[in-house]
């Protein structure tokens, strides 16, 4: 080893430390933001390093963990980084992977190579971001060290041991003057790491979180690789397969480009294809999308027709073919090329054709094998086409008839005075009776009734044709006046506020939740623009002689109880709004001066899909926990 400490500190490390710096001034340009999300890409950079030796088959097991001081390690068994004194800027490699911003790499624009040869990458700015950065690098039966503060060396790489181990070790604490928050969210980074494990099969990923005094461990390894994401993907959504085994196609064009696909459909309506490119989340689509619903919809088309299930020019379209598919395609390149928005979509334009021929190819060699399977497939698309066509003449009747507009409204309405939607309010009131409570309850100057009549549909378990047929759905549609799903517009709004009001009971959380499932699937901008409440109707009465007060928890209840002390003191349980005299109801759920109102808001689309799936799924226990701790759709409380 060269004494390494005091040579060439020179142009190169002058240049160096103006990279670093520039990452410090400009963070948001290298990793996005600065904000949570910021920082879990300082994880994932690390870890992509690890799985790029992992795919030159040099490394199977990468262990991360959450220490307590606030700081991340990522161990892999690969080979090290090589120690040898680098040609060009004459210092140690490892010091230059940390140190040296990569041009022309993730962040020069370029978008940027295949896995495998970008050994290094993302570590100088998560180095440059880090309060602290520490090293260990096992190479070539030797172990060395090496530190950095705020991106400039503290302890300068060094020999330190023999040994047998073999791997890069990096320890690094996050930036507080850097980032807006510094506290790693466990799920999230388990999701995109769970998420990498599938997409390269056989790689064991070990993640610990030993914050706190309960450590938790999870070991995410698939031998099964996409086939285990998709068998996942269907598995956590609850839904019944309508394949059993999950379609699995492979195909490599040449040395630097392969695709895999993954297909299971499941007995939903939704559609939910997950795209990958070099491993990155191509969330916008792009190329490699478009090659493989192009191709299933010419397969499946084409052997429709051979097996005479459609008529004349009959056809079936991508919705049609895509109705409940669960897929995941994942493409390998070499120089992809990232567009849109945000970067996450493939514009790569051979990879269209590569994905569609080898989709074409497999899919049809699978269906010839498999004609159970073939069936089950066209019969569902077949029900999705012709539920189609019974949604298009459902709405046209409807339409014609009027019966959806505003015009026409629905006859159980007891409609307000006013007009000007910052103050109308219309109230769901389930049952009749409660409806008449109500109605007796309200300001008829800004407040409308409607009281639900018959189950709220499961739309969650069907189509739109049934949703234009239901009784009990029909009357909110023309009440509120804005239409639902693509004739959605939000401007022929009739009321600012739309408020739920169910019994505080299970049946009364079931029709929440069916109303919430039904505006996220139709009208999700009423939930996004936080049209959509909850009323909050007491649990309680507590009197004694002329005292009376409402209480909203058993705690409530019980102070309550204490307050008025003595004999004589009442407590009933409403059993539902019925019960409450109209009196009653105004003060205690609809005075805008005394009522609570939760609104509904949904923080993320994702995370909701799931969580509508758990809420209308089969599994009762979670549903329940869900609903008695009400937490993610109500957030705000507007008093
Ligand atoms: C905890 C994060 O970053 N692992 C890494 C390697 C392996 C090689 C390498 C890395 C050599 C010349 C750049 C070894 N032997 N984990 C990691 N494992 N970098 S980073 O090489 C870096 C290149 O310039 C490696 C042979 N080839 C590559």
């Amino acid at each position: 080893m060269s004494d390494i400490n005091t040579q060439h500190y020179d142009e190169n490390q002058i240049q160096v430390l103006e990279g670093l710096e520039a990452v410090r001034k400009r963070p948001g340009m290298y990793i996005g933001s600065t904000s949570i999300r910021g920082l879990h890409h300082l994880v994932y950079e690390i870890v992509d390093n690890s799985i790029d030796e992992a795919l030159a088959g040099a490394c199977d097991e990468i262990t991360v963990t959450l220490h307590k001081d606030g700081s991340c390690s990522v161990q892999d068994n690969g080979r090290g980084i090589p120690t040898a004194i680098h040609h060009k800027m004459g210092i140690p490699t490892p010091e230059v992977i940390f140190t040296v911003l990569h041009a022309g790499g993730k962040f020069g624009g370029e978008g940027y190579a295949i896995s495998g040869g970008l050994h290094g990458v993302g570590a100088s700015v998560v180095n440059a971001l880090s309060e602290w950065l520490y090293y260990e690098d096992c190479y070539n039966g030797e172990k060395f060290t090496g530190s950095f503060e705020r991106g400039k060396v503290k302890d300068p790489f060094k020999k330190v041991e023999k040994t047998d181990a073999h791997g890069l070790y990096v320890r690094f604490m996050p930036d507080k003057t850097v980032f807006d928050e510094t506290e790693f969210d466990y799920t999230t980074l388990l999701n995109r790491l769970r998420e990498q494990a599938f997409l390269n099969a056989g790689i064991k990923i070990i993640f610990n979180d030993e914050r706190y005094d309960e450590k938790v461990s999870n070991t995410l390894h698939y031998e099964g690789g996409i086939v285990s994401f998709v068998e996942h993907l269907n598995a956590i959504k609850h839904c019944e397969v309508i394949n059993q085994n999950v379609i699995y196609i492979k195909g490599k064009r040449d040395e630097y480009t392969t695709a895999e696909v993954a297909i299971q459909y499941n007995d939903t309506y939704n559609e939910t294809i997950m795209t990958f490119a070099n491993n990155i989340h191509t969330v916008e689509g792009g190329m490699h999308e478009i090659g493989f619903k192009s191709a299933l919809s010419k397969v499946l088309n084409d052997y429709a027709k051979k097996l005479n299930l459609l008529k004349g020019e009959e056809k079936l379209t991508g919705d049609d073919v895509r109705e409940g598919i669960c897929a995941v395609v994942s493409v390998k390149l070499k120089e992809a090329q990232f567009e849109g928005q945000t970067k996450t979509k493939l514009g790569n334009s051979d990879i269209r054709s590569f994905v569609d021929s080898l989709v074409t190819q497999k899919l049809n060699e699978f269906l010839e094998e498999n004609p159970a399977v073939c069936r089950s497939i066209l019969e569902k698309s077949l029900a999705a086409s012709r539920a189609r066509e019974a949604a298009r003449r459902a709405r046209d009747l409807t339409r014609r008839k009027g019966a959806l507009e505003g015009s026409g409204l629905p006859g159980k309405l007891w409609d307000c005075q006013e007009k000007r939607i910052d103050v109308t309010e219309l109230y769901l009131v389930e049952g009749n009776s409660a409806g008449g409570s109500a109605k007796d309850a309200r300001k008829s100057r800004f407040q409308a009734i409607l009281p639900l009549r018959g189950k709220v549909l499961n739309v969650e378990k069907s189509r739109l044709d049934k949703v234009y047929a239901n009784p009990s759905l029909i009357p909110i549609i023309q009440a509120l006046g804005c239409g639902i799903g693509s004739d959605f517009d939000i401007t022929k709004l009739r009321y600012g506020k739309v408020i739920i009001m169910a019994d505080a009971d299970v049946d009364g959380a079931h029709i929440q939740i069916l109303l919430l499932t039904f505006f996220y699937r139709y009208m999700p901008k009423l939930i996004d623009e936080g049209h959509i409440y909850l009323a909050q109707p007491p649990l309680y009465k507590v009197s004694k002689g002329k005292q009376t007060y409402y209480a909203f928890s058993d705690e409530e209840r019980d102070n309550y109880i204490e307050l008025l002390g003595g004999k004589g003191i009442e407590a009933e349980r409403y059993k539902g709004l019925g019960e409450m005299d109209p009196a009653q109801l105004w003060e205690t759920t609809m005075n805008p001066e005394t009522r609570t109102l939760l609104r509904v808001s949904i923080e993320d689309a994702m995370q909701c899909d799931e969580i509508f799936s758990l809420l209308m799924g089969e599994k009762v226990e979670p549903r329940r926990d869900f609903i008695q701790k009400n937490a993610v759709f109500v957030t705000n409380l507007d008093i």
